[in-house]
């Protein structure tokens, strides 16, 4: 980002109260090689405008996987949203934030782990103890841009976070509308009726990845449900 870029800002009224409150957080600004180059708010980070001249940010996605069966943990987005809203996803998606010295971590990759274990907690209400940080299993991390409209969008260094744990599910409904288990050949059916729509990056990383790591996590899930990243 040119260090004279000046960074565009937006009136929230009219979003729902508490998604704009949320959109104070402080996100960590890194480079295309994911070095942290400083922090600014949610908002800032993700209008197109400021985007468009560079702006880019760290994030994670989390995908729990159900150790009896496998399935894969989706979410439906809540309408309260501001990006992205009423969209089937991922388990959970969001950010490390600046604004906690562990969130910031970048060896072994705590910060995403700990800002993954806080989210799952806060978006699906599962409780912290069923999300050890050592739990997640950290595949790669993309770096991808995707408007949602003219407004607003996402560019990020987005960390893949894999974890098979049995979950207690409180949907907070603020954030999700609903959730459910779903297997590959069930996910793949949902992928085809066009009467469904999908976040951008989940679309991607189903796309490119996850299929392949899905298959991997199945024939290992007997033996200890742990998918080594070398085995990718
Ligand atoms: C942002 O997700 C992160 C990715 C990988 C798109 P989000 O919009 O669900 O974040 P938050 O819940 O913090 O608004
Ligand atoms: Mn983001």
């Amino acid at each position: 980002l040119a260090s004279r870029a000046v960074l565009t800002t937006i009136d929230l009224s009219k979003y729902d109260p508490e998604q704009s409150r949320l959109m104070d957080e402080r996100c960590i600004l890194v480079d295309e090689e994911d070095r942290a180059l400083g922090a600014a708010d949610k908002k800032t980070c993700h209008l197109m405008e400021n985007i468009n001249k560079g702006l880019l940010h760290r994030a994670f996605s989390a995908f729990v996987f159900r150790p009896s069966d496998g399935h894969l943990l989706l979410q439906q987005r809540a309408s309260e949203k501001i990006t992205f809203p009423d969209m089937w996803t991922n388990t959970c998606c969001s950010h490390p934030l600046d604004d906690f010295e562990e969130e910031k971590v970048e060896a072994e990759q705590l910060g995403v782990r700990v800002a993954a274990s806080r989210k799952l907690e806060h978006e699906l209400g599962i409780p912290k103890e069923q999300t050890p940080i050592d739990g997640f299993q950290y595949l790669t991390r993309i770096h991808y841009l995707a408007p949602h409209d003219s407004v607003w969008g996402e560019h990020e260094v987005d960390y893949i976070l894999f974890m098979t744990a049995d979950v207690t599910v409180t949907p907070n409904l603020n954030e999700i509308r609903g959730y459910k288990y779903v297997s590959k050949e069930e996910l793949q059916r949902m992928f085809d009726d066009p009467s469904n729509s999908f976040t951008p990056w989940f679309k991607l990383i189903a796309r490119d990845f996850l299929f392949g790591w899905w298959d991997e996590l199945l024939s290992r899930r007997d033996a200890n449900g742990k998918l080594h990243a070398k085995s990718l």
